[in-house]
């Protein structure tokens, strides 16, 4: 019985299983975590990088050391994302620009550059809200998984990252994975269907190699997002990287973009240069943190 070290990447975890696929030779191990763990309350991650020792024999082992992480998403749980695709469709469901925008902020927080995906592109025009993000400064892209529209652009900005899918239920998530990955095969499901029965098509989050093997794609149920529990509203404005070449021309230097007179961000927004439902998001999202900060 030989034992050997192998280093690879959590793919999914299952009833205190790991399946590990090795960054040597891509073989997936299942392994199970060493006790020691469970005592010091640590779990192990899907997106986790781990050493373990395998019995050659039965490709089976022990988890022994998982490498510290870089940050790690709350619902899916997962760690070491390097990227969010923040998917929305331009109709059926129609965006909510205050959910999207949410979501974008945490992931500033998270130091998680987001990739906006518009899609349903092939049912309406997604030019309103290409604009928006674009001019915002993120990366942007108008896709459809039905006809394929932008689908091999979006595969090129997942080389060489971990990249979780999030947003609403019924925008597509799934599909679009569908059409990256060639031998997935995710269920997706009639957006009536599930706003009649209240649930998610897809339940369980598992990475995803790319068919190139030089990137991680994972899944998720609706929604999720970074932890912005210990965030202060003023560092809120730095997370909007459109209002940045005007935060230091504002009248006072607290100024909180909001309603203040001889504001530059709010000048911008009067003169179009930052765009309103960003604005609009801003100001909810800076109430948010003060009215939770109370208790
Ligand atoms: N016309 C059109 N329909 C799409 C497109 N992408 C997805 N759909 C449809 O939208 C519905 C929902 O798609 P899913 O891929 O299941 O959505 P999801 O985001 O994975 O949803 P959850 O798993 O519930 O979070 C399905 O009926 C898809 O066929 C698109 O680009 N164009
Ligand atoms: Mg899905
Ligand atoms: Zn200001």
């Amino acid at each position: 019985m030989a034992n050997i070290q192998v280093e690879g990447r959590i793919t999914k975890g299952v009833g205190g299983f790991y399946y590990i696929s090795s960054s040597g030779d891509g073989k997936i191990y299942e392994c199970r975590a060493r006790g020691r763990f469970r005592k010091e309350g640590i779990t192990p991650l899907v997106g986790d990088v781990v050493r373990c020792g395998i019995d050659s024999a039965s490709n089976t082992g022990l988890i022994s050391e998982i490498l510290p992480r870089t940050n790690s998403l709350i619902r899916p749980p997962v760690a070491n994302v390097s990227r969010i695709a923040i998917v929305f469709s331009v109709v059926n469901p129609k965006p909510n620009l205050f959910t999207v925008d949410k979501l974008v902020t945490s992931s500033m927080y998270a130091g998680v550059r987001p990739i906006i995906c518009i899609n349903k592109t092939d049912l309406g025009d997604g030019g309103e809200y290409y604009d928006i993000y674009s001019r915002a400064g993120f990366d942007t892209i108008c896709i459809s998984a039905e006809t394929g529209e932008n689908v091999d652009r979006l595969n090129d900005m997942l080389i060489g990252e971990l990249t979780v899918f999030a947003g609403n239920s019924g925008v597509g998530k799934s599909s679009i994975l569908n059409r990256i990955l060639r031998h997935a095969d995710l269920k997706t499901g009639e957006v009536s269907d599930r706003v009649e029965r209240g649930r998610h098509t897809t339940r369980h989050s598992e990475l995803m190699q790319l068919d190139s093997r030089d990137g991680y794609i994972i899944d998720t149920p609706g929604f999720s997002s970074f932890s912005v529990a210990d965030m202060d509203e003023k560092q809120l404005c730095g997370l909007f990287p459109e209002f940045q070449p005007y935060i230091n021309d504002c009248g006072f230097t607290d100024c909180s973009h909001t309603v203040e007179k001889d504001c530059a961000v709010l000048n911008a927004l009067k003169s179009g240069k930052i765009s309103k439902s960003r604005h609009e998001s801003y100001k909810a999202q800076y109430k948010e943190i003060l009215d939770n900060k109370q208790y």
